[in-house]
Order: C-alpha cells, then sequence, then structure tokens
C-alpha cells in the first residue's frame, strides 16, 4: 500500500482526534491509558491478533497501565491506510475496554 500524501492525511487526521501527526511526517501516534496493567495487557494482546491478522503491526511501549502506539508503514516509507485502519481499530478497542477515556 502507498504512503498517503500530506493533504489527503491531514484531512484523515481530522476523523482520528487522538492521533498525532510525528515530526517529520513520517508516522502517526497516541499514548493511551488504562484502569491497570491487566487491562493493558488485554488491549495489546487483542491488538496483536488482529495486528497477525492483517499483517500489519504497530511500534509500541508499555508501563504499567500506559501504551504509547507508534504507526506507520514501512514497506511505504510513511503513513499508508493500512495505519489509519489500525489506528481506527485501536481506538475502538480503547474504547470497548475503558469506556473510551483517553
Ligand atoms: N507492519 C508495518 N507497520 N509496516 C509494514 O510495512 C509491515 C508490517 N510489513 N508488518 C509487513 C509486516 C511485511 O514486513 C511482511 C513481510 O508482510
Amino acid at each position: 500500500m502507498d504512503k498517503l500524501d500530506a493533504s489527503t492525511l491531514r484531512a484523515s487526521l481530522e476523523e482520528l482526534p487522538h492521533w498525532q501527526l510525528e515530526e517529520g511526517g513520517l508516522a502517526i501516534r497516541r499514548s493511551l491509558r488504562f484502569a491497570d496493567f491487566n487491562q493493558a495487557f488485554g488491549f495489546m494482546t487483542q491488538v496483536a491478533l488482529h495486528a497477525e491478522r492483517h499483517d500489519h503491526h504497530p511500534e509500541w511501549f508499555n508501563v504499567y497501565n500506559r501504551v504509547d502506539v507508534r504507526l506507520t508503514t514501512h514497506d511505504a516509507g510513511g503513513v499508508s491506510g493500512k495505519d489509519l485502519a489500525l489506528a481506527r481499530h485501536i481506538d475502538a478497542v480503547h474504547a470497548a475496554l475503558t469506556g473510551g477515556q483517553p
């Protein structure tokens, strides 16, 4: 999948308000909070299985109840539609587990 041009990406991110374009524009990022480590790790497990099914994987960092996520398409050298799709999935899993708190 090709990387998105800057104006398409900017427009798409208006529908993903929790996600920020990284400096340099190569990736999008979101930091997520959970009730505790158990909930954070449950989130990571669900997202990992989805990522494997779609052959598109997040870069992420976890400390206790926090998960920092970075999405980019290595094969395309930037942000593609696959990253936007994964971002939407991540938002949905997070909202289902936490009730939507940021
Ligand atoms: N994940 C991400 N985020 N970007 C990729 O370009 C990518 C991936 N490529 N997961 C996939 C795996 C590729 O390496 C395999 C060979 O299909």
